[in-house]
């Protein structure tokens, strides 16, 4: 297990230390971040206690408003915190033009505005070094009838393509779907399925990111892991926990088997194939009502715990009793690991890499909160809360 745990690592969203909330309004926090600055102080924090968040994913538009221009003054926040930039996120979903979409947008004025902002998305994910470009698009119509599905489908195909050109070698194009929202009657990149079908027509470096919220209720998503893990087409997660839709809640508080069935189907393909599934695991949540440092830590903590208690399950004796078709003894396989408290070799873990055995406690003892609160409390009353 102390080997999982050495290469476990976990992305940050900028975003999740930002004020956010629902689409009702915000509850501003004193302590929230109110800059790039801040966003990459706060998650140098979270790094700094539990040794396993060595990168941010950076919206565009929110950390890098002016765009390239930005992107040597957010290489130098990196450094300065103790991070490296992770996926770069593009926003094609808040400007004004892309009320009826963006990509697949009928009007080619606007399509041709997206592919750029994407084009220069690309360009800054150059030069932070960073790999994945993420994408997800809220594109969509929310009546029957008001738009045409299939050209909107080659329109985005077509955008995705000329996007993919611009890619260097080594870097990646992670598709993300979502069924529904901000769109409530067709969204343009549903599910795995289209995800699929657009990354496989971009080139061979597009995969498919699964944001674990982006699902129906009662949708087998560890099925849907362990298709694209076989087909070679998982690119990385966004993980949060979820009670009715995209809930952004913090991962596993809901339904941590969850979390650890997904864990399970990366690990077993990694055990069968004798080599690691190359998957970003990024954090998406938003924490409308907890300390948003604090959730983020319990959210670290909560994907080590699951993913430790993935890597005990005994491979072998799984394998062979599937063979048999052992049920009862098989299932009791995965849930005796999943039954296992690991935060015993948690810490141990921790601290044999020099670091505090409960990151929680050692960030409440360090000051950090009281501090940021203090210096950020007057500027965030003044933030704006409402939804209207
Ligand atoms: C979406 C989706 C994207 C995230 C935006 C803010 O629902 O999960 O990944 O970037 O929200
Ligand atoms: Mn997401
Ligand atoms: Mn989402």
């Amino acid at each position: 297990m102390q080997d999982a745990l050495n290469v476990f690592q976990i992305e940050l969203p900028s975003w999740g230390f930002a004020n956010t909330g629902t689409r009702f309004g915000k509850f501003i926090q004193p302590a929230a971040a109110t800059t790039t600055e801040e966003k990459f102080s706060d998650a140098g924090q979270v790094h700094r206690w539990t040794g396993v968040c060595p990168t941010i994913a950076l919206h565009v538009l929110w950390d890098l408003p002016n765009g390239v221009a930005d992107a040597a003054a957010v290489q130098q926040l990196a450094v300065k915190h103790g991070l490296r930039a992770g996926s770069i996120n593009p926003n094609t979903f808040q400007d004004q033009v892309y009320k009826y979409g963006s990509l697949a947008n009928p009007d080619p004025k606007v399509r041709r505005e997206a592919l750029d902002h994407i084009l220069s998305s690309i360009e800054i994910a150059k030069r932070l070094g960073s790999r994945d470009l993420s994408l997800w698009f809220a594109d969509g119509s929310n009546y029957p009838g008001t738009q045409n599905i299939r050209r909107r489908r080659q329109w985005m195909q077509e955008g995705l393509k000329t996007a993919y050109t611009s890619l260097a070698p080594q870097q990646r194009m992670l598709v993300e779907y979502k069924p529904f929202e901000p769109a409530f009657y067709h969204t343009d990149i549903a599910d795995w399925g289209m995800a699929l079908e657009y990354a496989r027509s971009a080139g061979s470096n597009a995969k498919v990111l699964v944001d674990t919220g982006h699902h129906y209720q009662g949708q087998n998503i560890e099925q849907i892991v362990a298709w694209l893990l076989d087909l070679n087409m998982l690119g990385g997660f966004h993980f949060n926990d979820r009670r009715y839709a995209d809930d952004d809640l913090t991962m596993g508080s809901i339904d941590p088997y969850q979390v650890f069935r997904i864990f399970h189907e990366i690990r077993s393909f990694e055990w069968e194939t004798g080599k690691r599934a190359d998957i970003a695991y990024m954090i998406d949540q938003s924490h409308n009502l907890k300390g948003k440092i604090e959730a983020m830590i319990q959210t670290v903590s909560t994907a080590m715990e699951l993913y430790a208690k993935a890597a005990l399950i005994d491979h072998e004796t799984l394998a062979r009793l599937q063979s048999k078709c052992e049920l009862v003894d098989a299932e009791t396989c995965l849930k005796d690991a999943f039954s296992t408290d690991v935060r015993p070799a948690i810490r141990e873990w921790a601290q044999s890499k020099g670091l505090p055995a409960d990151p929680m406690d050692a960030f409440r003892q360090s000051g950090y909160l009281e501090r940021i609160t203090n210096e950020r409390a007057q500027r965030n009353s003044a933030a704006v809360s409402s939804y209207a």
